[in-house]
């Protein structure tokens, strides 16, 4: 039978060894492979419909004017599914365009777990966010904002209260949170692409000419805001 010194002294220990675990994932992270990389899902392509086809251009022609300027980081370009049709168009575009294949590649996997499932070490995440920076309401965000825990939205909070279409932000993520400690993640940055989906703010009604203005803006404030960081 324990008494509650013994049982404090347990949690204690308990504790500690979360601690350490933490710790040595990040740091297993940090020294196997610590080239700055920023993992970014495709912006607007899935809940705001945004065409699939141009959306791949302006992400090849985003990344080709973004990975001369950024020294050693990587950019990855990550969705769910191996039958992914937005990581095949880009794959095949980046090809032609003949871009560094170690300054980006594509991957499948959740971004949310990127180094423990898949030992891919992204010290930044970009998010496909709504414009009220909330967690929640699918997709991405959803994923996102449930793996990091309160820590994220509260650190969002402190960086904005909001997002028009084209911009990002950048939010340091607390070491408290599970994506900091399990993942090696120490920034998230939330960008707000255009949508084309009716059920949702800012509809763009099909106007694909101010769609892909805005969908360039986003690609580069977020190229812009990973470049911020690695500096
Ligand atoms: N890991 C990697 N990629 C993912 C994951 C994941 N866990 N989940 C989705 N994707 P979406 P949007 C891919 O719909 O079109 C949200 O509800 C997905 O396959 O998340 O910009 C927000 O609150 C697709 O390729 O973002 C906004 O209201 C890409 O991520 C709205 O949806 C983007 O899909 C934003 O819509």
């Amino acid at each position: 039978c324990k008494g509650p010194e013994d049982i404090a002294r347990t949690a204690s220990k308990e504790e500690k060894e979360v601690e350490d675990l933490a710790l040595s994932y990040a740091d297993g992270c940090s020294s196997s492979d610590n080239i700055p990389t920023l993992a970014f899902p495709s912006i607007s392509t899935a809940d705001f419909q945004f065409d699939l086809e141009k959306a791949a251009d302006i992400i090849v022609e985003k990344v080709s004017e973004f990975v001369t300027k950024l020294g050693n980081a990587r950019l990855v370009l990550v969705d769910l599914s191996s039958g992914s049709k937005i990581l095949s168009l880009v794959r095949a575009k980046a090809k032609q365009k003949n871009i560094d294949s170690d300054k980006f590649l594509t991957f499948v996997g959740d971004i949310t777990r990127l180094y423990s499932k898949g030992g891919l070490c992204c010290n930044v995440i970009a998010n496909a966010a709504n414009w009220r920076l909330k967690a929640g309401g699918g997709g991405v965000n959803a994923a996102i904002f449930s793996a990091a825990g309160p820590a994220l939205e509260i650190a969002t909070k402190e960086r904005a209260g909001s997002l028009t279409p084209g911009k990002a932000v950048v939010v340091p993520l607390p070491s408290t949170s599970p994506l900091f400690s399990r993942e090696g993640v120490t920034h998230v940055i939330h960008v707000l692409g255009p949508n084309m989906n009716p059920q949702r703010p800012n509809f763009l009604n099909n106007d694909y000419i101010k769609g892909c203005k805005v969908l360039r803006e986003a690609y580069s404030s977020l190229f812009e805001g990973f470049a911020f960081i690695v500096r």
